[in-house]
Order: C-alpha cells, then sequence, then structure tokens
C-alpha cells in the first residue's frame, strides 16, 4: 500500500511510519513540527535526544534499507495538503496531525484557538483532499476515548441503539468531552460522519485511550529512533509520567482520588489498531468506529504499579494525592467494549510487570536529561 502518515513526526506517527515500511509499505511522512515548537515554547523537551524527521528518515533508511519519502509542512494548509495526495495518490491515509494535549488546550485563549483551528482544519482538509483526489482512499484517524467522557452506562463502539416512543434508530454515541481538546475530538467525529454519508467516504475512527511505552521492534535498533517520550504535565501520559516521576524520586502525581479509571494500551497495541484499521479497511459509505484500548486502570493501579516495580528496582517510590487540576469525575462507572479490534486481529500487550521493568530501564538510560521543573506546573481547568 501507498500510505500517507500526517504527523509523523509523534509519539505515535514516527514509530508508525517505521513500523508500516517494515511491513513492506511505501509511506510518506509529513508534519509541520507543530509539538517540538510547543515542547520548546514550554519548556517541556522529550526524555531522549529526538533526530528531525529528516534526520530520522535517513536514520532509518541507512539502517532497514528503506526509503520514507518526507514533507516538513502544514496539513492545515489545503493547497500543500492536496499536492501531497496528487503526487502520490494514497491508498490509505492515517491522521495524527493534531494538537493533541487537553492540558495545552487548557492553558489560555489562544492556545485554546489554536487547538480548534488546527485540529477542525486538518481533518477538514484530509476528507477534501480525499474526496477531490481520489474517493476511494481510506482515511484512519485517531479520536480519544474522552470523547464518550465517563458516563453511566456502558460505552459502546461508537454507536448506541435507541428506542424512543417505540421507533428505533442508530446513533453515535452520546459524547460529553472533558477538556477543549477532547470536545475538538468530537467534532472531527461529527465532521467525518457528516462527509461520510454525503460523499460514501470509507473512514475508521480509532477511540484511543492513553497509550504508553516507549519501545518497538523498530525503535530498538539506534536509539535516534526513538519516538519523543515526553513526561511533563503537558504531553506526557499519566503512566510514563509515574515511570520518569519514580526514577527521580518526585513524589508520584495522583490527581485528586486517583479513582478515575480510563482505558489504557501500549504504544506497540496503538501501532497494531492503526496498521490493522489500514489493511483491514472500512467500507466506502461506512464510519467505522473502534475502541483502541486493551485494558481498564484507575489512576491508584498505576500508580500502585508503578510504585512496587520501582521499589523492586530500588527506587524510594512516594505517592502524592494533589488537588485535581482538572474538571473530571473521579468516582464513575466504566465499562467500555474493546472487541473490535480484537476481532480486526489485535494481539494485545498486557501492562505486565516485566513491561514496566523494561520501560525502567530504558528511561533510566536518560535520567540525566529530566526536568523536574516540568512534572508539574499546575495547568488548571478553572
Ligand atoms: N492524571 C493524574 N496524574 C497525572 C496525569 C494524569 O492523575 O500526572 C490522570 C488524569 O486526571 C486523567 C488520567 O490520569 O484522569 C489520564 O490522564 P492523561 O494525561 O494520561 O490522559 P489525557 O489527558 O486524557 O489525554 C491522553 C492523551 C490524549 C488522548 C487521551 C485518551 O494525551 O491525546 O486522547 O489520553 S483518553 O484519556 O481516553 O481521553
Amino acid at each position: 500500500m501507498r500510505i500517507l502518515i500526517l504527523g509523523a513526526d509523534g509519539y505515535l506517527g514516527w514509530p508508525l511510519s517505521m513500523y508500516c515500511s517494515q511491513q513492506g509499505h511505501e509511506v510518506i511522512a509529513v508534519d509541520n513540527y507543530l509539538r517540538r515548537s510547543m515542547c520548546r515554547d514550554l519548556n517541556c523537551e522529550p526524555l531522549a535526544p529526538n533526530p528531525n524527521l529528516m534526520q530520522r528518515t535517513r536514520l532509518w533508511q541507512e539502517i532497514s534499507g528503506k526509503q520514507i519519502q518526507t514533507y516538513i509542512g502544514d496539513v492545515t494548509d489545503y493547497h500543500f495538503l492536496k499536492g501531497i495526495f496528487e503526487k502520490h495518490q494514497p491508498d490509505g491515509v492515517v491522521h495524527l496531525a493534531e494538537q493533541p494535549s487537553a492540558p495545552y488546550s487548557m492553558i489560555d485563549r489562544d492556545r485554546a484557538a489554536g487547538t480548534v483551528v488546527n485540529n477542525l482544519i486538518s481533518t477538514l482538509n484530509v476528507v477534501y483532499a480525499v474526496r477531490e483526489t481520489n474517493p476511494d482512499c481510506q482515511i484512519v484517524k485517531i479520536g480519544t476515548m474522552g470523547e464518550y467522557g465517563t458516563p453511566d452506562i456502558d460505552i459502546e463502539e461508537g454507536w448506541l441503539d435507541i428506542e424512543h416512543k417505540g421507533r428505533k434508530d442508530r446513533f453515535l454515541f452520546p459524547r460529553q468531552a472533558s477538556s477543549l481538546y477532547h470536545t475538538t475530538k468530537i467534532q472531527d467525529t461529527d465532521l467525518l460522519w457528516f462527509y461520510v454519508r454525503i460523499w460514501g467516504l470509507r473512514v475508521t475512527d480509532l477511540m484511543q485511550g492513553p497509550v504508553y511505552g516507549i519501545a518497538t521492534e523498530q525503535t530498538a535498533l539506534n536509539e535516534g529512533l526513538l519516538p519523543n517520550f515526553n513526561y511533563d504535565e503537558i504531553f506526557g501520559t499519566v503512566l510514563n509520567r509515574f515511570v520518569v516521576q519514580a526514577i527521580v524520586d518526585y513524589p508520584l502525581t495522583v490527581y485528586g482520588k486517583g479513582s478515575q479509571i480510563r482505558g489504557y494500551l501500549n504504544l506497540l497495541d496503538s501501532l497494531q489498531c492503526i496498521y490493522l484499521s489500514l489493511v483491514k479497511p472500512a467500507a466506502a459509505g461506512e464510519l467505522r468506529i473502534f475502541n483502541q484500548i486493551v485494558e481498564t486502570f484507575s489512576v491508584n493501579d498505576l500508580a500502585l504499579k508503578v510504585s512496587e516495580v520501582g521499589k523492586s528496582l530500588g527506587y524510594q517510590v512516594n505517592i502524592n494525592f494533589m488537588p485535581n487540576p482538572r474538571v473530571e469525575k473521579e468516582e464513575h462507572y466504566y465499562n467500555p467494549a474493546c472487541t473490535g479490534l480484537l476481532d480486526l486481529g489485535l494481539q494485545p500487550h498486557y501492562l505486565t510487570t516485566e513491561i514496566l521493568v523494561n520501560m525502567f530501564k530504558l528511561v533510566e538510560k536518560y535520567q540525566g536529561n529530566i526536568n523536574r521543573e516540568a512534572i508539574f506546573r499546575g495547568v488548571g481547568w478553572k
């Protein structure tokens, strides 16, 4: 396949580019370094050395013998994006080119506006580029489990059958986000569903939970191929943060009671899920939605696991229950369905002690780079 990856320099985008390239596909990688510039502005650089996309693709070619075509540009620039579609005629596009952080979207008005413009216009542009160059090209888009929020009913995979006053219909599952970032993902889904209905596009929208991990088969080949692993309050996801915190003896930052439950998955599984969605595509006129999670944990479960593994490795791990900077339910029902991707062939990696030990070992190598100031600054929702 010819696979166009938008946001190819990111935490998921770069390992995904190598993963698809390794499977023998032609990969076209696009990024405008937005995440890098946001990290520089906020003084929260990733943990490991982080060559840019051009340097990484060169290194990948030296090591694997496989070429990844690279473009540096902005997906919100329609003419730039359409030109790439026209030139490469991709069979599938993976849209990861979004502002991915809930705290970032809550810092101030300008960052809120930047998140809305970036996320919605990039999605609209992908839809138009596909429609105008090859309507058969499948779109795989990363959404978020946070679109559903934490309702007091079971969460289905995207759709809900409703019976009302004796009549039945199927609707998008009710959604209620708890940050502006998550709200833009709801709006993305609405855009995609509208254009699937009117133009018959093929779309898979992946409702992903927080991802953890740093190593994949390809990143293990050379440290210059590692993804940009953030551990700061803005871009780091909770488990990655806890491992870093344990290593630098920073009490684990459990927000509120820590009983918030989410669906989590290993980076390895995120790549598999996106790949499976590409090679086993949605039908024309289908908005296919999967819940991209493997297992659920509360924040306290994660803190306990990190604390146990950290202590077994000789770290003195403390837990700090801090006032929750976010507005989110702390005690809630949570039962999301997640069988669709297993049915497509996902082989899950569960969060074992071995996986956590390996994360500790890899992060330890870079502990000299850890900036304690970036761990918590207190971006509050209110
Ligand atoms: N949390 C803590 N302490 C921390 C950081 C987070 O207790 O130091 C808690 C949060 O309050 C939340 C949970 O851990 O209840 C998950 O937080 P997170 O920062 O790992 O994840 P979130 O902000 O929800 O966003 C991340 C990704 C986002 C993705 C989302 C999936 O950044 O791109 O869409 O996970 S989901 O959470 O299912 O919406």
